[in-house]
C-alpha cells in the first residue's frame, strides 16, 4: 500500500501578511506525488496578518500534533528565512510521531546541501569532518535532525519515501515542463492578493504562477547561481501557461497573474511570444499581469518591450536595480546593467504608463558612502513608483556566502578581496552568519522601519551606518520630484 505525505509550510515571518502568494514548491511537490497516486495533505501554516506563532504554543502545535500521528512520511518545505519555524515544526512533528519519516526540501535544504557538498571536497571525508563542518558554518548541524535532506527539486521526494541509504539525497535535475500546482490541496479562498488594471483602475483577484523558473545569470548575492536546479532556465510550453491561466480564471475567478519566474524576459523571443498570447487573453477576457524584468535585456534586445507589455496588459514590473552605483553594479555584483539603462526603463515604463518597482539594497561588498549616496541620487531622479530598499543579509547558495572565509581570531565570515589576496584586513565585506534554525534569527526582508538590522559591514560602513543609511534613503527616496 503507498504510504500517505503529509507536506506542511512554515509561515514566513518576513512578510506582512503570508496569505498572499500561495506556497509554490510545496504544491509542485503535492502534484508529482497525486500523480504517482499518493494520498497527500498540505498542513498550511502561512499566517493571516499579524496571528503570533511566535511562540509555537497552542493552537499550531495542536495542528501540527493532531496531523503528525496520522502521517508516515513528513515533508516540510523552507527558504533560509523560514528555517527557524521548519526546525521548530520539526521537532514537534518529532514528540508527535516519532516514527514518521521527516524530509526538508526547498532552497535551504537544497542550498545548504550542495554547500556542504563543497566542503567535504575541500576538508576530504575523515572522521572529523561533522565536526570540522559544524565548526565552520552554523546551518549544517541542525538540518542533519531531518531524516532526509532533499537537494533540487521534488524527485527525491521518491527515495526518501522508499528508504535511500544516504540522508542526503540529490534530485534529478528537471527537464521538461513545470508540473502543475496542486492548488486545490490549500485553502485558496484564504489566499487574497489583487491587482489594479492602470488603464480603468479595475481590482481584480490575482494569484502567483511560473512560466518558467531557473536564471543563469551570476549575480554575488543571488542565491543557486553554481546550481543546476537554480541556474537552469526550465520552460513551460506558452500554450500551458495560457490553459493555466484560463483554468484559474474558470475555477477561482481570478484575473491578475504574478509571474514568480525570476526573469521573465531572460529569454526575450520567447517572451515575445508569451506577450503575444497574453495580449490576447487582456483582450478577451481582461487579464492583467505583474512580473520581474531585467533591464539590460530590454535596453539591448527589445527597446519596444515595455509599451508591448503595457499592450498586453501589464499592470506593473518590479526590477532588481541594486544599486546606483555603476562600481558596485559592474565590478561587485556583475549585474550587467547600469545605472543609466536602470533609470531609462524607468522612464520608457512611466510613458508606456506601467507602474515600476524598483528593488535595491545596501551594504554590498566593498560600498562606501559615495555609492549610497548615488543610490539614493538615482531613487531620486528616476522616481519609480515604487522602491524597497533593505540591507544586503547572504544567504546560503549565493556566491558571498558561499565563497566566504572565517577568520580563526574572531570567527567572522569575510569575502576575500579577490584570489591574491585572502586576508582578513583587505577583505571586502565582513559578516555574521546567522544560524536560520535559531529562535533569535530576525527576519531579514521587510524589516520594521526604525528595527532593521544588519548583518554585514564593509571597510568603510559599519553596520550602524548602514541600517542608518538604509532608513535615510527610504525617507528621503519617496521625495516625488
Ligand atoms: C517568487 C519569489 C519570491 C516572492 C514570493 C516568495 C514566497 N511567497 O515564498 C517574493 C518576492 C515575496 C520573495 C521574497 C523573498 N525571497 Co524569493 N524567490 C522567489 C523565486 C523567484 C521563486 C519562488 C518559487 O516559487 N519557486 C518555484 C518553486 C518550484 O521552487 P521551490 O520553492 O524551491 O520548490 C522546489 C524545490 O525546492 C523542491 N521543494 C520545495 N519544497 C520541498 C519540500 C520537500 C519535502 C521536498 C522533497 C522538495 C521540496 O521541489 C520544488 C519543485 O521543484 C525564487 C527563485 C526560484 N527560482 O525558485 C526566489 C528565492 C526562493 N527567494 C529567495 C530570497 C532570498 C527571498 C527573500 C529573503 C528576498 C529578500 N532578500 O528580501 C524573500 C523571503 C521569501 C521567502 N519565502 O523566504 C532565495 C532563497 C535563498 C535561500 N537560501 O533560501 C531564492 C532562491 C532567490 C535566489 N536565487 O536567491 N521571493
Ligand atoms: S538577481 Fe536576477 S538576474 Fe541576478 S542572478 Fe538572481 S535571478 Fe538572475
Amino acid at each position: 500500500m503507498k504510504k500517505s505525505v503529509l507536506l506542511i509550510n512554515p509561515p514566513s515571518s518576513f512578510l506582512i501578511d503570508e496569505r498572499v502568494f500561495t506556497p509554490t514548491g510545496i504544491l509542485y511537490v503535492a502534484s508529482e506525488l497525486e500523480s504517482r497516486n499518493y494520498d497527500v495533505k498540505i498542513l498550511d501554516l502561512s499566517r493571516k496578518n499579524n496571528e503570533n506563532v511566535e511562540e509555537f504554543k497552542g493552537t499550531y502545535v495542536n495542528k501540527i500534533k493532531e496531523y503528525a500521528e496520522d502521517y508516515d512520511v513528513i515533508g516540510i518545505s523552507s527558504t533560509s528565512p523560514q528555517y527557524k519555524y521548519a526546525l521548530k515544526i520539526l521537532r514537534e512533528v518529532k514528540r508527535a510521531n516519532p516514527n514518521a519519516t521527516t524530509i526538508l526540501g526547498g532552497a535551504h535544504a537544497t542550498l545548504v546541501s550542495a554547500l556542504r557538498t563543497k566542503m567535504i571536497k575541500q576538508y576530504g571525508d575523515d572522521e572529523n569532518l561533522e565536526k570540522k563542518l559544524n565548526d565552520f558554518d552554523p546551518n549544517f548541524k541542525s538540518v542533519a535532525e531531518f531524516d532526509y535532506i532533499v537537494e533540487g527539486g521534488a524527485s527525491g521526494i521518491f527515495q526518501a519515501i522508499n528508504g535511500c541509504n544516504s540522508k542526503w539525497i540529490k534530485s534529478e535535475q528537471v527537464s521538461g515542463s513545470i508540473p502543475k500546482m496542486a492548488r486545490h490541496l490549500i485553502n485558496m479562498d484564504s489566499y487574497s492578493y489583487n491587482l489594479i488594471n492602470p488603464k480603468t483602475g479595475e481590482v481584480v483577484k490575482a494569484t502567483n504562477v511560473m512560466s518558467q523558473w531557473g536564471c543563469p545569470f551570476s549575480c554575488n548575492f543571488c542565491s543557486g547561481r553554481n546550481h543546476p536546479f537554480y541556474r537552469t532556465v526550465v520552460q513551460n510550453a506558452i500554450d500551458e501557461t495560457i490553459a493555466e491561466l484560463d483554468f484559474l480564471n474558470e475555477q477561482y475567478g481570478i484575473k491578475g497573474f504574478m509571474f514568480f519566474d525570476d526573469e521573465l524576459n531572460i529569454n526575450p523571443k520567447r517572451f515575445n511570444e508569451l506577450l503575444v498570447k497574453l495580449k490576447e487573453k487582456h483582450e478577451e477576457k481582461g487579464y492583467i499581469y505583474r512580473g520581474f524584468d531585467k533591464s539590460e535585456l530590454i535596453i539591448n534586445k527589445t527597446p519596444n518591450l515595455l509599451q508591448e507589455m503595457a499592450n498586453a496588459g501589464f499592470a506593473e514590473i518590479c526590477t532588481g536595480v541594486e544599486s546606483g552605483s555603476d562600481r558596485i553594479l559592474k565590478e561587485v555584483i556583475k549585474k550587467h546593467t547600469t545605472s543609466s539603462i536602470n533609470y531609462d526603463v524607468v522612464q520608457m515604463a512611466k510613458e508606456a504608463g506601467i507602474n515600476f518597482k524598483t528593488f535595491s539594497m545596501i551594504g554590498h561588498p566593498t560600498e562606501t558612502e559615495e555609492d549610497v549616496a548615488q543610490t539614493l541620487d538615482w531613487l531620486i531622479k528616476a522616481n519609480p513608483t515604487s522602491f524597497d530598499i533593505t540591507v544586503l543579509q547572504p544567504y546560503p547558495g549565493s556566491p558571498i556566502y558561499d565563497n566566504a572565509l572565517k577568520d580563526k581570531v574572531t570567527g567572522i565570515f569575510y569575502l576575500p578581496k579577490n584570489d591574491k589576496d585572502t586576508s582578513y584586513n583587505n577583505a571586502s565585506l565582513y559578516f555574521d552568519k546567522p544560524d536560520f534554525g535559531k529562535e533569535e534569527t530576525v527576519s531579514f526582508y521587510k524589516g520594521i522601519p526604525g528595527k532593521y538590522v544588519s548583518n554585514v559591514w564593509t571597510p568603510e560602513l559599519s553596520r550602524e551606518r548602514i541600517v542608518e543609511l538604509r532608513d535615510l534613503i527610504e525617507k528621503k527616496g519617496k521625495v516625488k520630484q
